[in-house]
């Protein structure tokens, strides 16, 4: 079997089998218990990572508190300025870190390239704000008197991400920390632990050679209980979590306790609407993509579609058509849409709600199922699977990682569809595919999608960075990413400046002495 130059990216990343402490970061110290990394794509060992041991993250956090001191007095732009050239440097090694991305999450490389775009974009996005984390101006009621409120740099910053997007997330992250000058203590998924390092020895090499200083990037490793340090550790005041919502009420109650900063991105059960009069060659690609793309592991992919009665017959067996194209294999091998689950216990969580809807009166419409023989040695391949479903059975009101796309019928407009939407706890993502401008102004009114992302003529996944990312109810109300979502990486100031020789009272109070 072609390796699809897998060695050669591991080499161009800095990567050998046993990653354990010797990273060129300084920054990232473990002496833990060994972390190993397979593959889903094929079930081979990628290499080992060793875990952080409590004294690690002692060694971590107080290096991180030094080096934020020193980081924070260099000006933004200057800051901006080694964002530029960590990015140039994901510019050159977007092949060899895509193509890791696809090897260790199991995602095609066409979406491991695109993931490596996402922080390239970040990046090039946290450039520019460096110089514009402005505050606003504001007129003070008293005379001779000025106002304003300033951004300053918040401390460390801890980062909790998940598998599915092993690399950009941490990215949307410590772009922005970094120019709002923080320093960034990041916890990737213990099931991706070389895509960290990969990103870990990027950082570190570039900060060393620009004189950044120590602590400004650091990784810890492990399971949730490395998690756990940041969470309760009152020397982090912004704790940014992306995950499921039960790490993240977890993360929410621990960080909370010590009144602490949370960003949360959770969960999502993302639906699109079909009205009567959608584009159904557009709704079957923007379906299809969102439903079966990182083989359903992202965060916005589309779990729901809601179609109306008129044309139901007609999208759902279009959709089904389209599934019979879908080809499943190495994700490497661009000829394949769909990759492998990340491992055999996301297996048993897709096998049991295809159950579970069966169980619950569904009704398959395409048939799953787990991929053996050749080719499928790893045990993590699995079929797209449609089935019709009601939005109440408890398994559609639940997210499940995997590609496992509920249909159900709505009758009547468009407020009906959006009944059956926004009747999930989750609130990420949504979309309507409708040529009919009431029906698009309806879905996006203060009536409307309840997410954090609506879409009109677009699929639920693929968010472009420069918007807020993140949504409403158990999804966790942060935003990453785009817009002014740097705002939580600053602490706010509100000064008020007298210069006159007098001291007046605000609200006009007198206190003569
Ligand atoms: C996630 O799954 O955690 O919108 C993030 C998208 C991507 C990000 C997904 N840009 O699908």
């Amino acid at each position: 079997a072609t390796s699809f130059g897998i060695e050669e990216a591991l080499k161009e990343l800095g990567l050998n089998e046993t990653n354990n402490g010797t990273s060129t970061g300084a920054n990232w110290f473990s002496n833990g218990e060994e972390i190993a990394s397979y593959s889903p794509v094929d079930g081979k060992l990628i290499g080992k990572v060793s875990a952080t041991t409590k004294e690690d993250y002692e060694k971590v956090i107080s290096t991180a508190t030094e080096g934020f001191k020193e980081w924070r007095q260099l000006p933004a732009p200057q800051r901006g300025e080694i964002v530029r050239k960590f990015n140039d440097e994901l510019r050159r090694l977007k092949e060899p870190l895509g193509k890791l991305v696809s090897y260790e999450m199991g995602k095609s490389y066409q979406e491991g390239l695109g993931e490596v775009q996402e922080m390239i974009d970040i990046c090039d996005f946290a450039v520019g704000l460096s110089r514009q984390l402005h505050g606003l101006t504001m007129h003070s009621e008293r005379p001779g008197h000025r106002m304003y409120e300033q951004y300053h740099p918040l401390g460390v910053v801890g980062i909790i991400s998940a598998f599915n997007f092993p690399v950009a997330v941490w990215s949307w992250n410590t772009a922005l920390a970094w120019v709002c000058g923080d320093a960034c203590i990041w916890k990737g998924s213990e099931k991706t632990p070389l895509t960290s390092v990969a990103c870990q020895n990027i950082a570190a090499r570039v900060f060393s050679e620009n004189g950044v200083p120590e602590g400004i990037s650091c990784l810890i490793t492990g399971d949730y209980t490395v998690g756990e340090m940041m969470t309760k550790d009152e020397r982090v005041p912004l704790i940014s979590a992306t995950g499921s919502t039960r790490m993240g009420k977890i993360v929410a109650k621990e960080v909370a306790g010590r009144l602490g900063k949370t960003l949360l991105e959770l969960g999502g059960n993302n639906a699109i609407i079909v009205t009567p009069d959608a584009n159904i060659k557009n709704t079957v690609i923007g379906a299809v993509f969102g439903a079966v793309g990182t083989c359903g592991q992202r965060c916005t992919s589309t779990r729901r579609l809601i179609v109306h009665e008129d044309v139901y017959d007609k999208v759902k067996s279009a959709v089904v058509d389209a599934y019979k194209q879908i080809k499943i294999g190495n994700p490497l091998d661009e000829n394949n849409h769909v990759g492998p689950l990340i491992d055999k216990d996301a297996v048993k969580n897709y096998q049991h709600a295809l159950d579970k809807v069966v169980e619950e009166g569904g009704k398959i419409l395409v048939e799953g199922g787990v991929l053996e023989g050749e080719g499928y040695e790893s045990g993590c391949y699995v079929k797209p699977a449609i089935a019709e479903a009601e939005n109440s059975f408890e398994i559609v009101q639940h997210e499940t990682f995997a590609p496992v796309l509920y249909i159900m019928k709505y009758k009547g407009d468009v407020s009906d569809a959006l009944e059956l939407q926004n009747g999930v706890r989750q609130g990420l993502s949504s979309a309507i595919m409708t040529n009919n401008l009431r029906e698009a102004e309806r879905f996006l009114s203060v009536e409307g999608s309840d997410c954090g992302i609506a879409n009109v003529n677009i699929g639920t996944s693929g968010a472009e960075i420069g918007g807020a990312f993140g949504g409403e109810k158990e999804t966790g109300g942060g935003r990453e990413s785009g817009s002014d979502a740097w705002k939580v990486y600053m602490r706010r100031q509100t000064n008020t400046i007298n210069y006159t020789t007098e001291l007046p009272l605000a609200q006009g109070i007198k206190f003569d002495l």
